[in-house]
């Protein structure tokens, strides 16, 4: 199986279900109990249960934007429906939520032209600690489970035990980590992996980047500088800029969202630690209001434990 017929393949797996289940239950949890609150005493949803509904999902991290779409789309219903009671209040929320997604961006990934180029460069950016050398990890794994030649470049020389982390995912996950020098030029890193990923004729780069802060434009330009190096190798590298987000800062990972793709070509998001946290409605608010894609979801530290995002299995998740 190509690249291509990896990233096609929807129908995600029994297991990939439990693991999802399993790593939103804090959100959901949280999620349904206040719920459960907005509508006590209530039969039918009016005014109030409305307002109530609005706080939940606010205070549920899917953002002020997304809230006011969801909001008015339960008020149309209400007024088609006079007397909508609350025990249809779960059911008709996950339906409008899938919608509103579901018009969205779409989950086909079609800006991607997987298996159109080889090596398939994704460059990983993001702020300190939010996932990005382990999502690099539990990625390349995947993979390789299809049978794809992945190789990883380790240019976060800024901190000797990044480099000693990503070589240790390598050796976990059996590919192959490009490395210097701590402290050496993440940009020559960059060039070496592409230019050997080119001369061993494998199929997929991943380069690991220093944790920067959005707002320091020093880190940013050497995004910049790390791109343009790669290209002198593969022409329109990289084909992916992969922005990892921690899902467990909520509104953080919205204005980190913002801030990344006004300053770089993000054309795809992961958000992590969905499992340690009830926050996991920041997932609903990002897809609905960035164009770009959210591709991937972490739902756990263990090498299986990230999957590509399914609209649809989300939110079903959230509400069954
Ligand atoms: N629970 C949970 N923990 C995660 C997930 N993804 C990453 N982590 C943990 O988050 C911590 C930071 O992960 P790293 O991969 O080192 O983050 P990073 O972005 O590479 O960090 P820097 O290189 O320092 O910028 C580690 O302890 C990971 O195990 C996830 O989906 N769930
Ligand atoms: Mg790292």
């Amino acid at each position: 199986m190509g690249l291509f017929d990896f990233f096609k393949k929807k129908e995600a797996a029994p297991e990939a279900k439990v693991a999802l289940d399993k790593g939103l239950e804090k959100t959901k949890e949280g999620f349904l109990s206040k719920i459960t609150k907005a509508v006590a005493g209530k039969s039918t949803v009016d005014d109030d249960v409305l307002d109530n509904l609005e706080e939940v999902l606010v205070t549920s991290d899917v953002g002020v934007t997304t809230t006011l779409k969801i909001i008015e789309r339960i008020e149309a219903r209400v007024a088609r429906d006079k007397y909508l009671s609350t025990a249809e209040l779960h059911g008709l929320l996950r339906d409008e939520i899938q919608l509103l997604l579901a018009e969205n961006n779409s989950n086909d990934f079609r800006n991607f032209e997987y298996g159109q180029h080889k090596p398939y460069v994704i460059m990983v950016v993001g702020v300190n600690g939010v996932g990005k050398t382990t999502t690099i990890g539990k990625l390349a794994n995947k993979l390789k489970a299809e049978n794809l030649k992945v190789v990883l470049g380790a240019a976060d020389t800024f901190r000797a035990a990044a480099v000693e982390q990503i070589k240790l995912w390598g050796e976990r996950v059996g590919v192959r980590v490009v490395a210097q020098a701590m402290g050496s030029d993440p940009a020559s890193v960059a060039f070496d992996t592409l230019q050997s990923a080119v001369a061993n004729q494998e199929d997929v780069v991943i380069i690991d980047t220093a944790g920067r802060l959005h707002n320091k434009v020093g880190l940013m330009n050497e995004l910049g500088k790390i791109k343009n190096v790669m290209q002198k190798v593969v022409p329109n590298a990289p084909h992916e800029i992969l922005l990892v987000l921690d899902g467990s800062t909520g509104q953080n990972a919205f204005e980190q969202c913002k801030q990344f793709t006004e300053a770089t070509d993000v054309n795809a998001l992961a958000i992590t630690k969905l499992d340690g946290t009830a926050k996991g409605g920041v997932v609903i608010g990002i897809s609905d209001q960035f164009k770009i894609p959210v591709k991937y979801i972490g739902v756990g530290e263990g090498v299986d434990d990230l999957q590509l995002f399914d609209k649809k299995a989300f939110v079903d998740s959230l509400f069954n």
